[in-house]
């Protein structure tokens, strides 16, 4: 066999052995390769609230890996229920076949969305349940007779994932940058981040309700009949954790429903607890026709999203002859056995320990030790919602990003795992979180934020 390989790519390989820690080899996804590869930060076991570099050293996830592992790390039920699926079947075609699992994950899943949304469409991620959601969207006006609505609006600094469609109606202007011309017939409303008016509030703002009504703006400039739907996120997190002002969501939605426009909730960071409720949606008290989750679905295990749609949007497909796909839309990996374990190990996590709605017991607490990083050097507004806290730092002059992630590295070097994005730092720890913890994660920044003044 091996006479088969160039000697050239033996002799690659074997120094890829003899070197296992080369890190050449690997393009990193959103990371600034060059600066990681000169000073490495590698983590190398988990389990709770803490990951492991290689050399043992402890480090305290403030950011439930990326928003997703909601009940911490190295959950047994979880655990066992991947080992035990990966012996069982490792595999099952989607596409014509079926298996039990898939099914019992989405009954279970319907239990506790927002009621309304019963049916089920399992991705991989987040940045396929939201090309997933816009498909479906464009195809139900179409099914229903209203071809015509095709239009996708999203908002300016959404961030809905990385593939054509996310890129699209998100708001983020490095995308439009580098990605050329993206999907055509998409605007956007504006954003709703507000300092002026807004900054150190305490859990939703309070202005800023009338900013839905740019849906309004956007629909007497395209007219209704040509929109299909608008997606936001609830709240905002990859974009510097944005929340919604007070209203603001019952606002968009009914003026989606004065339009026959379709309202997209992209749950992928506040679906499954993050916000002290099961979803934004329950949360806010709004539901949306279409929503979009990823990460906290499988505790960030096994890679695992879907969309949850209303009995009304599935049953606009379920015509035509029955032998005919009604939705031509899938992957390979939906529904996938592990992930589909990975999901009810978790689901059962969530239930055995009140995980969904534990946030809005710590959320109080959580609160109060971040709105006392007020005054501290450079901060300029600090945001809070259930586990979810933004910490806006003023930019270091002509180097935006800079000051945060300088905070960032810092908190790596003392031991702790948070997130920025611009110059806001985002905290999102695990939904297992003690108040110890908390300290340890906030008292940290201040140390640090004091020192880099
Ligand atoms: N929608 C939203 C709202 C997200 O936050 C995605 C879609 C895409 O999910 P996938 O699974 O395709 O990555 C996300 C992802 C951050 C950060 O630093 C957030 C995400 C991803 C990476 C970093 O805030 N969210």
């Amino acid at each position: 066999m091996n006479q088969a390989i160039p000697p050239a790519v033996l002799a690659q390989r074997e120094e890829g052995a003899a070197h296992p820690h080369a890190l050449d080899a690997y393009w990193m996804p959103f990371t600034a390769n060059r600066q990681f590869k000169k000073a490495p930060r590698l983590l190398a076991k988990a389990s709770g609230m803490h990951f492991w570099t290689p050399e043992g050293r402890q480090v305290l996830d403030g950011i439930a890996g990326l928003w997703c592992v909601n009940a911490g790390h190295a959950r047994p039920k979880i655990v066992e229920a991947i080992q035990r699926q990966a012996a069982e079947l490792d595999f099952a075609p989607p596409f014509n076949m079926g298996h039990p699992l898939a099914f019992e994950l989405a009954e279970r899943l319907v239990q506790i969305t927002p009621q309304g949304l019963d049916k089920v469409f399992f991705t991989n991620s987040g940045s396929e349940s939201v090309d997933t959601a816009l498909k479906m969207a464009i195809a139900y006006h179409r099914a229903r007779g209203e071809g015509s609505r095709t239009r996708l609006i999203g908002r300016e600094r959404g961030y809905h994932g990385v593939n054509f469609g996310g890129i699209s109606v998100g708001g983020i202007v490095a995308n439009r940058k580098m990605f050329g011309t993206l999907l055509a017939g998409v605007d956007h409303i504006r954003h709703t981040h507000d300092l002026a008016r807004n900054a150190f509030s305490r859990g939703v703002p309070a202005h800023g309700a009338e900013l839905a009504d740019d849906l309004e703006r956007l629909v007497a400039l395209h007219d209704a009949s040509t929109i299909a739907a608008v997606i936001v996120e609830p709240v905002a997190g990859s974009t510097g954790v944005i929340l919604p002002p007070s209203g603001y969501l019952e606002r968009l939605r009914a003026i989606c429903d004065k339009h026959g426009i379709l309202l997209i909730f992209d749950e992928v960071i506040t679906g499954f607890g993050r916000l002290g409720a099961p979803f934004a949606a329950t949360k806010f008290g709004v539901t949306p026709d279409l929503m979009t989750v990823a990460k906290g679905i499988s505790n960030g295990c096994v890679p695992m999203g879907a969309v949850f749609a209303t009995q009304k949007i599935h049953d606009v497909f379920m015509t035509g002859p029955e032998h005919l796909i009604e939705f031509f839309h899938g992957y390979t990996y939906s529904a996938h056995p592990l992930a589909c374990a990975a999901a009810l190990g978790t689901l059962d996590t969530y239930a055995e320990e009140g995980l969904l709605t534990r946030g809005a017991q710590m959320a109080p607490y959580f609160e109060d030790a971040l709105h006392a990083l007020k005054g501290l050097p450079n901060v300029i507004d600090v945001r809070n919602i259930g586990l979810v806290g933004g910490i806006e730092l003023e930019p270091l002059p002509g180097q935006p990003g800079k000051r945060a992630f300088d905070v960032f590295l810092e908190c790596w070097e003392r031991g702790v795992l948070i997130r920025t994005t611009g110059d806001t730092i985002a905290l999102s720890p695990p939904l297992i979180i003690e108040k110890g913890h908390i300290d340890q994660l906030v008292g940290t920044l201040a140390d640090v934020l004091k020192k880099a003044a």
